[in-house]
C-alpha cells in the first residue's frame, strides 16, 4: 500500500507531544506537593518510517491492522528511580480518566531471556483532530534508570550483531542485567535515606520544598 506517512503519523505525533507534557506536568506536581516523585525522565517517539516497515515484515503485520497491531508507533519512556515507582506508576496509569490501559507486560517481574527488565502499558489515547475524535494505541515502557543503561547499550549492540550475539557476549549481557538489577536492589533497601537525603538537598537548592524533621528531632522537641 502506498501510504501517506505524513497523514497517518501526524496523529501520533500529537498523542507523544500531550503524554511527554502530561507526565513532565505529573512530575511537578509531586515536586511541588514536597512527595517523592515516581517520574525521573519522560522521552517520546514516534516510531521511524523505516522502523515501522521493518517490524511490520519482521511480525507479518498487514497494512490493515497496522493500527491495531503494532503498538509503538508512538512510544513513551517513563525513567524511575526505584523499582517499587514502577508500579505506583502503573497504577497512576490506570487511575487516570484520559487514557485507558488495554495492555500490561511485566518484563520487571518475567525477564526477558536476553535479560531485558522494563514494565510496558499499552494504552488506548484519544487526540482531537479538527474532524473529530481520533483513538490511537500508544506503548509506554516504564523502566528504572539502571534497566534503561542496560536496555540502551544492548539495543545498540544489536545494530551492531543484528540481535545475532556471540555467546559469549550474550552471557555477558545477562550479567549485566543481573548486576543492574542488583543496584537496583540495593537502592531499594535504603530507599528511605536516599529520599531523606534527597529532600534535603533540594531544599539547600533553594527549592521551594520544606524539608520534614528527621524522627529524632520531633521526639527530642516533645
Ligand atoms: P535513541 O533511540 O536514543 O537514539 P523534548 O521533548 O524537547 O525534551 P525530544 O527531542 O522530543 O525532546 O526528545 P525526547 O523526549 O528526549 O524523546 C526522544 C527519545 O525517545 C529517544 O531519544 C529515546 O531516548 C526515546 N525512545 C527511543 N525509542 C523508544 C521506544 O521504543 N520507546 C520509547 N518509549 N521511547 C523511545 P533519541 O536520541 O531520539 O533516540
Ligand atoms: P525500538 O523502537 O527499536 O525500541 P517484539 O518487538 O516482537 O520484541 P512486542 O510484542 O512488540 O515485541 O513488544 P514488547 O516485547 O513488549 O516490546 C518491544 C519493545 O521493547 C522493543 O521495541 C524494545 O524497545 C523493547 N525491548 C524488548 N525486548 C528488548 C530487549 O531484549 N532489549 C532491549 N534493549 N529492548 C527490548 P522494538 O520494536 O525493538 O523497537
Amino acid at each position: 500500500m502506498d501510504r501517506d506517512w505524513d497523514t497517518f503519523l501526524m496523529p501520533y505525533t500529537q498523542a507523544v507531544d500531550e503524554l511527554k507534557i502530561k507526565f513532565r506536568g505529573m512530575r511537578k506536581q509531586f515536586l511541588q506537593a514536597n512527595e517523592h516523585t515516581p517520574i525521573e525522565f519522560v522521552t517520546g517517539r514516534v516510531k521511524p518510517i523505516d522502523s515501522i516497515k521493518e517490524k511490520q515484515t519482521r511480525r507479518y503485520i498487514s497494512d490493515e491492522l497496522l493500527e491495531q497491531d503494532m503498538q509503538d508507533i508512538a512510544g513513551l519512556r517513563i525513567q524511575c528511580q526505584f523499582v517499587e515507582d514502577i508500579y505506583q506508576m502503573v497504577d497512576l496509569l490506570h487511575q487516570r480518566t484520559d487514557m485507558k490501559v488495554v495492555e500490561e507486560r511485566d518484563y520487571v517481574t518475567n525477564v526477558k531471556p536476553s535479560g531485558y527488565r522494563s514494565y510496558h502499558v499499552v494504552i488506548e489515547y484519544p487526540v482531537q483532530l479538527v474532524h473529530g475524535e481520533k483513538k490511537l494505541l500508544a506503548e509506554i515502557q516504564i523502566r528504572t534508570m539502571s534497566m534503561n543503561f542496560w536496555a540502551t547499550i544492548e539495543h545498540s549492540l544489536n545494530y551492531k550483531y543484528q540481535g545475532e550475539f556471540p555467546d559469549e557476549l550474550k552471557a555477558r549481557l545477562k550479567r549485566a542485567a543481573e548486576a543492574s538489577f542488583l543496584l537496583d536492589t540495593e537502592m531499594s533497601e535504603i530507599r528511605e535515606e536516599i529520599q531523606e537525603a534527597q529532600q534535603l538537598f533540594s531544599y539547600g537548592k533553594g527549592q521551594n520544598i520544606k524539608p520534614q524533621p528527621p524522627e529524632e528531632t520531633k521526639e527530642d522537641k516533645d
